[in-house]
């Protein structure tokens, strides 16, 4: 008998199609992650709804969550539909993959967006400096000087994820590298709990396209300059947090919407993920230092979502039927004669 969740759903239930990624790409690492979060957390597949554009990473989501609902977008636009698909129904847990070329080059302008409106949905960019699909473009993400087989070498300045998002003012920022499956799943646990766009820029090696040491997306890279800025944890409404746990000025605890927290653990730096200008500041330090700095960048745990601005009824609309969305032909006449 395989072992169950608290649902009584094995792991093998949250899975999807077999992977067609090549062996090593870290998006299929990051696909385990997300499978592993969703069984430990027992939530229901069909509570989830998977949202994504074009590309390898935009793929992925075909890879798990079968018995979930999923959109597969056009290249860049995923980020308007499933804001339309969550405003249709926002009982539903979203949950976006996505790509560099796909969220940050094609689709930037979707991308600033969907945070300002502070769409309900964990947004996965699975990030490998290049255009993996379509064989090892340069992409908004490439750093100066990284040199690819079918482009030559790159001379622009790369568009920093974290940054970005910070400047759209998001609630909720994250960075890891799919290399840490350890970090990855906690911080995709965080997110699905957040209430609000949860950016998380995953480091994801192409390593097809674009894995030589020298990259800034590669294995050999991350693991070299990989520097936590905490030791992370999430705990669920359910499990409650025990102060004795805490040992005093090492710990900070920070309260989710719902009930659940995440607890960081100090390591080398003080560093407080609340602080929306301490957060710009070590995102610009650690690309001057040359420093891969994972964990929890920043979280505004209080900021209503766009579903909490939208006084939405109480049934999800696309289960209201005709007659309650007609207005009565004695409403119509009132609407109409105040427009006179
Ligand atoms: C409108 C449009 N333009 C261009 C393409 C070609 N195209 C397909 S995937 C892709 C880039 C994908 O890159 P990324 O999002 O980084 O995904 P990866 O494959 O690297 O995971 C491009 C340019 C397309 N499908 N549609
Ligand atoms: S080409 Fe690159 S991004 Fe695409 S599946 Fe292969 S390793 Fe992954
Ligand atoms: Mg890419």
């Amino acid at each position: 008998m395989a072992k169950t969740n608290k649902i009584g759903l094995s792991k093998s239930e949250y899975k999807g199609a077999p992977t067609t990624l090549c062996q090593g790409c870290g998006h299929n690492s990051i696909l385990s992650q997300i499978i592993a979060a969703c069984y430990e957390m027992d939530m229901m597949p069909e509570d989830i709804v998977k949202f994504s554009g074009i590309g390898c990473s935009s793929k992925a989501p075909t890879y798990m969550l079968d018995r979930s609902f999923g959109f597969n977008g056009l290249h860049g636009r995923m980020p308007a539909l499933a804001t339309g698909a969550l405003i249709g129904d926002p009982t539903l847990t979203g949950l976006a993959m996505s790509g560099d070329g796909d969220s940050i080059s094609i689709g930037m302008g979707q991308f600033k967006h969907v945070i300002r409106r502070n769409v309900p949905m964990v947004y996965i960019i699975a990030n490998n400096g290049t255009y993996g699909l379509t064989k090892g473009q340069l992409s908004a993400t490439s750093e100066v000087g990284l040199t690819l087989k079918k482009q030559g070498t790159n001379e622009l300045v790369p568009i920093d994820v974290c940054f970005e998002a910070m400047a759209s003012n998001a609630t909720f920022v994250a960075r890891s590298f799919a290399g840490d499956p350890k970090q990855v799943k906690t911080l995709i646990k965080a997110a699905l709990h957040h209430n609000g766009t949860a950016i998380l820029d995953i480091i994801s090696p192409c390593v097809t396209f674009n894995n030589q040491d020298s990259s800034v997306h590669s294995y050999g890279w991350g693991r070299e300059h990989n520097t936590a800025i905490h030791d992370l944890s999430f705990i669920p409404a359910r499990d409650e947090i025990m102060l004795e746990d805490f040992e005093e000025g090492t710990t900070q605890n920070v309260p989710m919407h719902d009930g659940s927290s995440v607890r960081l653990k100090k390591l080398d730096r003080d560093y407080d993920p609340t602080n929306r200008m301490a957060a710009v500041q070590i995102i610009e330090e650690s690309n001057a230092d040359n420093l891969l700095l994972t964990g929890l960048i920043y979280i505004d745990p209080d900021r209503p979502s766009l579903i909490d601005l939208l006084n939405m009824t109480e049934e999800p609309i696309n289960r209201l039927k005709d007659e309650d969305l007609r207005p009565t032909a004695e409403t119509l006449a009132e609407i109409n004669a105040e427009m006179f």
